[in-house]
C-alpha cells in the first residue's frame, strides 16, 4: 500500500552510488531537524521564561554584550561547521572517489551512449557494430533507454535546443543537457526493471511530456536486444533521414 509517508520518500536506489547521495541527503536533513528543534526550544523557552506573568519590571537588552555576541558566534560557528562545511567535504570526497572516477572504455567493459534532449524528448544513440557514432548503423531510440544491468554505463550528453537536464530518480542522477556543449555522467544499475527518467529544467510548454523509460536488462537480454536493434538500424536507416544525423564523433 501506498501511504503519503511512502509517496514522499525518494524511489527505490537501484544504483552503486546512490546511497552516497541519499546519506548526505539524510545528514542535510537530519542536522537541519536537531538546528529547528534547538531554536524552537529557544524560542518558546525564553518565551516562557521571560513572559510578562513571571517578570513584573520589564528588562532591556539589545544583545550586544561580550558573551551575547560570543554565543552568537558559537552557534552560528556550530551550524557553518556541522552542515555547510561538513556536507562540503562530504560531496568532495565522493566526486573524487566516486562520481569522478569515469569508466575507460579503453580498458574496461563500458557501454557508451549519447543522449540529445530536445523540446520534448530524449533521444539516444548506441553505436552500433562498427563501434562508431553518428555512422549508418547506430541504433538511435526515442524516450526508450535500454542498459544491462550491472555494466558501467558512459553518458555523453546533449541539448538540441534549450537547456534540459537528465533525472533518472531510482539511480540518484541528474545532470544538465546543454546546446553546444557535452556534459557526462556514469552509472552501473543493479537492479532490472522498469523506471522513469525526466526532465528536471523547466524547458517550455510541454516540458511535462518529457519523459523516457529505462528499462535495465539482464546481460543476455540487452545482447539480444542490441543485435536485433543493429539489424534492423543497418536494414532501416536512411542517411537521408535529418532526423536521425544529430550525433557525434565520440571523444573520450
Ligand atoms: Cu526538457
Amino acid at each position: 500500500m501506498q501511504n503519503w509517508l511512502q509517496l514522499s520518500m525518494p524511489p527505490k536506489d537501484i544504483s552503486t552510488n546512490g546511497h552516497l547521495i541519499d546519506s548526505l541527503w539524510n545528514y542535510t536533513t537530519m542536522l537541519c531537524i536537531f538546528y529547528f528543534v534547538l531554536v524552537c526550544i529557544g524560542l518558546f523557552g525564553f518565551s516562557y521564561l521571560y513572559s510578562r506573568k513571571r517578570n513584573k519590571t520589564p528588562y532591556y537588552t539589545y544583545g550586544n554584550k561580550k558573551q551575547h555576541l560570543l554565543f552568537t558566534a558559537i552557534i552560528g560557528a556550530a551550524v557553518f561547521l556541522t552542515i555547510d562545511l561538513n556536507i562540503t567535504r562530504i560531496s568532495n570526497n565522493d566526486l573524487l572517489e566516486q562520481f569522478w572516477k569515469w569508466p575507460n572504455p579503453a580498458t574496461e567493459k563500458v557501454l557508451r551512449v549519447e543522449v540529445m534532449g530536445q523540446q520534448w524528448m530524449w533521444s539516444f544513440r548506441y553505436a552500433g557494430p562498427d563501434n562508431e557514432f553518428n555512422t549508418k548503423d547506430d541504433v538511435i531510440t526515442n524516450n526508450d533507454l535500454r542498459v544491462p544491468v550491472n555494466t558501467k554505463v558512459l553518458f555523453h550528453l546533449t541539448a538540441k535546443d534549450v537547456i534540459h537536464s537528465f533525472f533518472v530518480p531510482n539511480v540518484r542522477l541528474k545532470v544538465d543537457t546543454i546546446p553546444g556543449r557535452i556534459t557526462r555522467v556514469w552509472w552501473e544499475v543493479k537492479e532490472p526493471g522498469e523506471y522513469d527518467i525526466a526532465c528536471a529544467e523547466m524547458c517550455g510548454t510541454h516540458h511535462y511530456l518529457m519523459k523516457a523509460r529505462l528499462t535495465v536488462y539482464s546481460e543476455e537480454d540487452f545482447n539480444r536486444w542490441l543485435a536485433t536493434s543493429e539489424q534492423l538500424a543497418m536494414n532501416t536507416n536512411d542517411p537521408d533521414d535529418t532526423n536521425l544525423a544529430w550525433g557525434w564523433k565520440w571523444e573520450n
